[in-house]
């Protein structure tokens, strides 16, 4: 799926800024139908929630409605309009004055809404989107709504992070020719100095297709004719690790002389690979260093915005880190395509977090339901995880950033059921991209004798929290937990990593004490964790749970959110961030 961009072909207004705002308790069923009856107005890109102090708003249930008026430039008649939601939290409905003319389901993955036939060049129209928030076992994440005797709903669910909703990326109004690039997909590699790109053009109409790569610089380095093809580079520069170098790949669709669409897609030449216990980028063994994040700033919610993209990516560097988790969802487009600029490396997670019936909000529920199975999350379940699936690598499997898909987080892959619920899921990612490895991130209740699904992914990435949930202040018997368990998944012959450990950290305490929540208690835990890491040769890398503080829904053991940041929510260093910075600056991607 192509990001819109404006090419000599084709255009687009931004149709971000203040919209009118209504939850569906505010305003009737049919509210498009009509100017929204409404005072509020609500920021786009931004999570809703929090924007208002009304809690009603916050907790709201259902269904809220964004309108505004779009006008349509006058030169776009003999053009497709569409209009790109670069993501509608979880669910939306689009209407073009009276009229519904797209739906989409799944609340981090971009869809179009053609609306060519519906609008006029030159003229104005009413844009409304009505966007649910609910989670039921019908979708990725899961959830169920309760209705209460009074009517009110309210809304369960999981994951540990809190349910913000809305319309929290960019929505533009785009134009592309009749006859456009429809997708474009690229798969590279190297040989000595001789880079390849091999290269796949879809259209929709007939015409010529020509393809021109340029470097950095913007000079020619070759062409080629045809909707499939390879470009040789000589003396190809690689991306790598830390250098982020792109190409731009230029596909002109052409008939005769005139020049019928464009489209210029950055490529980054690079090779990932899983050999043996090693996980190679560029054939070198890379160590990950890094985080699991959150999209999740004050007021925004999951709003995307290029000022914290650039403050958390400084902090990135400043700290020694080369890569990160998009934990537990895709992020924003404009999150990858920087660290495809800057050479940040990125293991790619879907929105399957939480399809774990014994874990709510990061501790045990204590319960005995099953996860799997027609009544719990069955086939539908299943079918909406693929169509996810399916969206998120056609949108991210140019990244040159990308180097491994987490498919699931903490599934419950010690249960009945995971396999037959997870097997065509991995089918399916391997056959939508046999270029990059597979992972899941593995709960502490999966182990090396009762995980189900393990022989299916190439690299292990275990969640674990000795030290916290399990024998919390007492670091000695942590560490024996985290070597018997870390020696446990030798004999698989993969590539293991870290890929959450930490301890909740309130800034500001302080104890010469092994003292939970303590700034020295998170630096301790690290330094006993990566004292364990450097003594395991099979071992690729760590990223600490989590970058920064983030907010989750209500809870005994969450304190304004989860606080195993090691930075704060507003993105100040706790003592354990001058640890990591201290270990992570000391040895370089390889290890
Ligand atoms: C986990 C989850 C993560 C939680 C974390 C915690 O295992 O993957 O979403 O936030 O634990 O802090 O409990």
């Amino acid at each position: 799926m192509l990001r819109p961009r404006i090419t000599a072909t084709r255009e687009q207004i931004s149709l971000d800024g203040l919209w009118a705002f209504a939850t569906d308790a505010q305003v009737p069923d049919q509210a498009h139908a009509a100017p929204l009856d409404t005072k509020l107005e609500a920021a786009v890109p931004a999570s809703y929630n929090d924007q208002f102090a009304d809690p009603a708003i916050r907790d709201h249930v259902g269904r809220v409605f964004y309108q505004r008026e779009v006008r349509v430039p006058r030169g776009w008649g003999n053009q497709r309009v569409l209009i790109r939601f670069d993501a509608a939290t979880h669910a939306a409905n689009v209407y073009v004055n009276d009229l519904r003319v797209g739906e989409h389901v799944g609340g981090y993955t971009p869809f179009d809404v053609d609306v060519t036939d519906h609008v006029t060049a030159g003229e104005t129209f009413r844009l409304t989107v009505a966007v649910d928030n609910r989670l039921t076992r019908e979708t990725i994440p899961p959830g169920t709504v309760a209705t209460g005797p009074d009517g009110t709903r309210s809304q369960k669910y999981l994951h540990d992070f809190y349910n913000y909703a809305g319309l929290a990326r960019s929505v533009r109004l785009h134009s592309v020719p009749r006859t456009h690039v429809s997708d474009v997909t690229v798969v590279t590699g190297y040989e000595g100095s001789t880079g390849r790109v091999d290269y796949t053009v879809e259209l929709s109409g007939s015409a010529d297709v020509l393809v021109t790569l340029r470097d950095e610089a913007g000079n020619f380095v070759t062409s080629a004719a045809g909707a499939t093809g390879t470009l040789e580079i000589a003396d190809v520069t690689l991306w790598q690790p830390g250098a982020g170098y792109l190409y731009d790949l230029t596909v002109e669709l052409r008939d005769g002389s005139h020049l019928v669409d464009e489209y210029t897609l950055p490529v980054g030449v690079r090779t990932v690979e899983v050999r043996g216990s090693e996980f190679l980028i560029n054939c070198e063994p890379f160590y990950f260093k890094g985080f699991g994040k959150h999209e999740d700033t004050p007021v925004r919610g999951k709003g995307h915005d290029n000022a914290f993209l650039v403050h958390d990516f400084q902090l990135l560097d400043w700290i020694g880190a080369n890569s990160f988790r998009t934990s537990h969802y895709p992020y924003a487009e404009e999150v990858l395509e920087f660290a495809d600029r800057h050479g940040m490396v990125v293991i790619d997670e879907t929105a399957a977090v939480g399809l774990n019936m014994l874990i709510g909000a990061g501790i045990s529920t204590g319960g005995e339901e099953r996860t799997f199975g027609p009544e719990v999350l069955g086939d539908p379940s299943r079918d909406v995880l693929a169509q996810h699936v399916r969206e998120l690598i056609a949108r991210d499997r140019n990244h040159p950033s990308v180097v491994m898909w987490s498919l699931i987080n903490e599934p419950a892959s010690n249960e009945d059921g995971s396999r037959e619920y997870f097997e065509p899921i991995v089918e399916l990612a391997r056959e939508l991209d046999p270029t990059r490895p597979l992972t899941y991130s593995i709960v502490m209740f999966a182990n090396a004798e009762n995980d189900r699904i393990v022989d299916l992914f190439d690299v292990i990435s275990l969640n674990r929290y000795y030290g916290w949930y399990v024998v919390p202040g007492d670091l000695r018997a942590a560490e024996q937990y985290l070597r018997r368990d870390l020696a446990s998944w030798e004999k698989f012959g993969k590539p293991v990593m870290m890929t959450e450990y930490g301890a909740d950290t309130q800034p500001g305490a302080h104890s010469v004490w092994d003292g939970p929540w303590t700034e020295e208690y998170q630096a301790n835990l690290l330094a006993m964790y990566h004292r364990v890491f450097d003594d395991i040769p099979y071992f690729v890398g760590e990223q600490v749970w989590n970058f920064a503080d983030f907010q989750t829904s209500n809870g005994t053991h969450r304190v304004e959110g989860n606080k195993k940041g090691v930075f704060t929510r507003d993105r100040k260093p706790k003592a354990a961030a001058h640890e990591l910075r201290r270990r992570w600056t000391s040895f370089g991607d390889g290890k």
